[in-house]
C-alpha cells in the first residue's frame, strides 16, 4: 500500500517535470525511482528503517531522502513544491487515456486548456484540431476518454472517501470542542464509490469552523466559502491521488435530524419519506417535519422515522430497495456488525505475495479480538503472485500446522487461494488439497471471454468437494477492469447445492461480491464469508469495508460464516468432503 503511494508520488513528480520542461535526466531518474518502488516487494518503509534503500537499483542519495521524508513526514516537499507550478486540472486531464505529459504541457501551452471543461470545449468548438498532432481522429478518441473518465474514475473508492472524510473531521473537531461534525450522503450509506463527501455540522462557532475549512491543508480550490455552506476541492496524498470535493453544511440543532435524514439520501429514499409525508398531511425536508405550521420533528432522525410510522432504517439500507415497506411492519432484518467477525479466511504470507510474517498477522487478528485466520497463498499457475507448488505448499501446510498446535486460543487454519484453471479444474490434485483445512478457491486469469464459458467454469470449480469458498467471485476492480461476464444465478444456485461460500472481499478495490449480488445471495440462502485478502497487517483492518457491503445486502449475522465459531466452519468443511465424495 505504501510502496503504491510513493511509487505513484515520483510518478507524478516526474509528469509535473515533463509538463512544465524540465530536464530529462531527473524526469528520466524519478520515472525509474517509481517502477523500483512499484515493484519492490518488502514495505519500504521497513527498508528505509534499516537504511536498505540504497540497495535498490536506481535510488541515490537525494531519493533516498525523499522516501525517507515521506515515511516520516507522509509527505515530500519537493513534491508539494511541483503541484504549485501548474493549475490542479491538469493532473485530471493526464488521466484521460490517451493523454501523455507532452499532450498535456501541448493544450495548456498552445491553448490555455487548464480543465477537462476547457479541453472539452476546444475539442467542441476544433481549435484542438489547430495543434500540431492533434488531428480529428485524437480528438475523437479524446473525446471517449473524457467520458470513461467522468462515468467511472470520477468516483472516488469508498475506503478512500472515508479516511479522508476522517481526517477533516478530527480536524475539525480540533478547531471546536463542541462541535458535531456527522458525516452524510453516500459515504454514509457506505456506497461502494463516491463522487463527493458530504459534511453536516452544528455547533456555537460555525465561522471558526467554516475558516478552518476552507483553510484546511489540504485544500486545493475552495468552491463556495458562505456562512452556513461552504465546499471545497481536497487531496491527501497519504490516501490516494485522487482530488475530492467536499461540502460542509452549518444546522441549527433543532434541523439537526431532518438535515441528517435529507442529506444521507438516497434521493429515492427520501423521495419515498415525501409521498409518505404527504399521504399523512405532513411537510418533510431538510428542516424538519410539519403539520401545519409546526414542527413535529427534526431533532433526531429516530423521530422523523417515527412520526413517520416507520422503524428506524440504518443508512446503508436508504435505497428505496425494499426498506420502507418492512420498516412499516417492523421486520427490518437486523443485519451483520463488524464486532460480530470472529475471523478472517483470506491473507498472504511471504511464502506467496505477501509481506507480513504468519506472526505478525496473529498478533494484528488478535488485536482486532479475532479467534482464528485462514493462511491461504498462491498456487503455482499466479506465478507473477510467487505461487507454490504442490511441493511446497505440503510443506507449507505442514509448517502451518505445527505453527497452529503452538498456539493457545487461537487457530491458524492451513489453506490455500488455489486458482481456477481455464477449464474449472483446480491448481493442485484432490489429494493435495485434501491436506488442507479450508480451501479458497479464485480465478486470477483468462477474465474475459463468453458469459456460459466463464460461468461453467466457476460451477465446475464449486464441484470440487474440497472447494469451501469462491475468492472474489467477479473479479472486478472499481475503476479498473469490469466484472467476469457470469450468470450470477447461476453460480448462485450451484453455490447452495454444493455447500460452497461466496467471498465479499473487503479489498476497496474489489468489494467482490458487490452489494447487489450479496444480496440475491443472501435472499437464496448461501453462506458468505467477508474477508480482506490482506498481503500486510494494514490490510487485515480493511473488514469493515468489506462488512459495510454485506449491511447493503441485506446479510445477517448467520448469513457470514466468519461470525461464526471455528468448530462451525471446520463442521462446515466436513460436511463438503462428506456430501459430494
Ligand atoms: P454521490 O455524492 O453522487 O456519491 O451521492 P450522494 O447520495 O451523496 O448525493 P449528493 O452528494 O448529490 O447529495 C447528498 C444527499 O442529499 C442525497 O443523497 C440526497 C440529498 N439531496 C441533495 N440534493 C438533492 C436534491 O436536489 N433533491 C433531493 N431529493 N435530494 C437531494
Ligand atoms: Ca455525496
Ligand atoms: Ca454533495
Ligand atoms: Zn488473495
Amino acid at each position: 500500500m505504501r510502496n503504491q503511494q510513493i511509487s505513484d508520488i515520483f510518478s507524478q513528480m516526474a509528469d509535473i517535470m515533463e509538463i512544465i520542461g524540465e530536464d530529462h535526466f531527473r524526469i528520466n531518474t524519478y520515472r525509474k525511482v517509481a517502477r523500483v518502488i512499484h515493484d519492490c516487494g518488502p514495505d519500504i518503509a521497513t527498508l528505509a528503517a534499516q537504511e536498505g534503500l540504497q540497495s535498490l537499483p536506481g535510488i541515490g542519495k537525494s531519493s533516498a531522502e525523499k522516501i525517507h521524508e515521506f515515511v516520516h513526514h507522509g509527505s515530500i516537499a519537493a513534491h508539494q513544491q511541483l503541484l504549485r507550478k501548474i493549475p490542479t486540472g491538469l493532473l485530471d486531464i493526464l488521466r484521460i487515456p490517451g493523454m501523455g505529459p507532452k499532450g498535456v504541457a501541448a493544450v495548456w501551452k498552445g491553448l490555455q486548456v487548464t480543465s477537462l471543461a476547457d479541453l472539452r470545449r476546444v475539442i467542441e468548438n476544433r481549435e484542438l484540431e489547430t495543434l500540431p498532432g492533434f488531428g480529428a481522429r485524437k480528438s475523437e478518441s479524446l473525446t471517449r476518454g473524457i467520458e470513461f473518465l467522468e462515468s467511472s474514475q470520477g468516483r472516488v473508492l469508498f475506503a478512500h472517501g472515508l479516511k479522508m472524510a476522517e481526517l477533516v473531521i478530527g480536524q475539525l473537531r480540533n478547531a471546536d470542542r463542541d462541535a458535531k461534525i456527522e458525516l452524510a450522503g453516500s459515504l454514509r450509506r457506505c456506497c461502494e464509490t463516491v463522487g463527493d463527501i458530504d459534511l453536516l455540522a452544528q455547533g456555537n462557532n460555525s465561522e471558526k469552523l467554516m475558516e478552518t475549512f476552507t483553510a484546511l491543508e489540504g485544500v486545493r480550490e475552495v468552491l463556495a466559502a458562505g456562512e452556513t455552506k461552504a465546499s471545497i476541492r481536497f487531496a491527501c496524498s497519504d490516501i490516494c491521488p485522487d482530488i475530492v470535493q467536499i461540502d460542509l453544511r452549518v444546522v441549527p440543532a433543532e434541523s439537526m435530524g431532518a438535515a441528517w435524514q435529507y442529506f444521507t439520501g438516497s434521493k429515492y429514499h427520501n423521495v419515498r419519506l415525501r409521498e409518505i409525508a404527504s399521504q399523512k398531511k405532513l411537510k418533510l425536508n431538510e428542516y424538519g417535519l410539519f403539520r401545519g405550521g409546526k414542527m413535529i420533528a427534526g431533532k433526531t432522525e429516530a423521530e422523523i422515522y417515527k412520526k413517520l410510522g416507520l422503524s428506524y432504517i440504518r443508512p446503508t439500507m436508504r435505497e428505496d430497495r425494499g426498506e420502507i415497506e418492512l420498516a412499516r411492519n417492523s421486520q427490518l432484518p437486523v443485519v451483520i456488525d463488524l464486532k460480530d467477525i470472529r475471523g478472517d479466511l483470506h491473507m498472504h504470507t511471504p511464502a506467496s505475495d505477501g509481506r507480513a510474517t504468519l506472526e505478525e498477522l496473529v498478533a494484528m487478528a488478535r488485536t482486532l479480538g479475532y479467534e482464528y485466520i485462514a493462511i491461504t497463498d498462491h498456487s503455482h499457475s499466479s506465478a507473477i503472485a510467487n505461487g507454490l507448488d504442490a511441493e511446497r505448499l505440503l510443506k507449507h501446510a505442514r509448517q502451518l500446522k505445527k505453527f497452529n498446535e503452538s498456539l493457545e486460543n487461537f487457530t491458524v487454519l492451513a489453506s490455500s487461494e488455489v486458482d481456477i484453471l481455464m477449464d474449472g479444474s483446480l491448481d493442485y490434485p484432490d489429494e493435495v488439497l485434501a491436506e488442507l483445512d479450508f480451501v479458497m478457491a479464485s480465478i486470477h486469469s483468462g477474465m474475459t471471454g463468453p458469459e456460459e464459458k466463464l460461468t461453467t467454469r466457476l460451477l465446475r470449480a464449486m464441484e470440487n468437494p474440497y472447494v469451501n469458498c469462491i475468492g472474489h467471485p467477479t473479479g472486478r476492480m472499481i475503476n479498473v477492469r469490469e466484472a467476469m461476464q457470469l450468470d450470477m444465478n447461476a453460480v448462485i444456485r450451484q453455490a447452495r447445492q454444493t455447500g460452497t461460500a461466496l467471498e465479499i472481499s473487503s479489498r476497496p478495490i474489489r468489494l467482490d461480491l458487490n452489494d447487489i449480488h450479496c444480496r440475491m445471495a443472501v435472499d437464496a440462502g448461501v453462506k458468505l464469508i467477508v474477508n480482506t485478502d490482506a498481503h500486510d497487517t494494514a490490510g487485515l483492518q480493511s473488514m469493515r469495508f468489506g462488512v459495510a457491503i454485506a449491511q447493503r445486502g441485506w446479510a445477517k449475522k448467520e448469513d457470514i460464516l466468519n461470525t461464526q465459531p471455528i468448530e462451525t466452519i471446520l463442521d462446515w468443511v466436513a460436511k463438503k468432503r462428506k456430501m459430494i465424495n
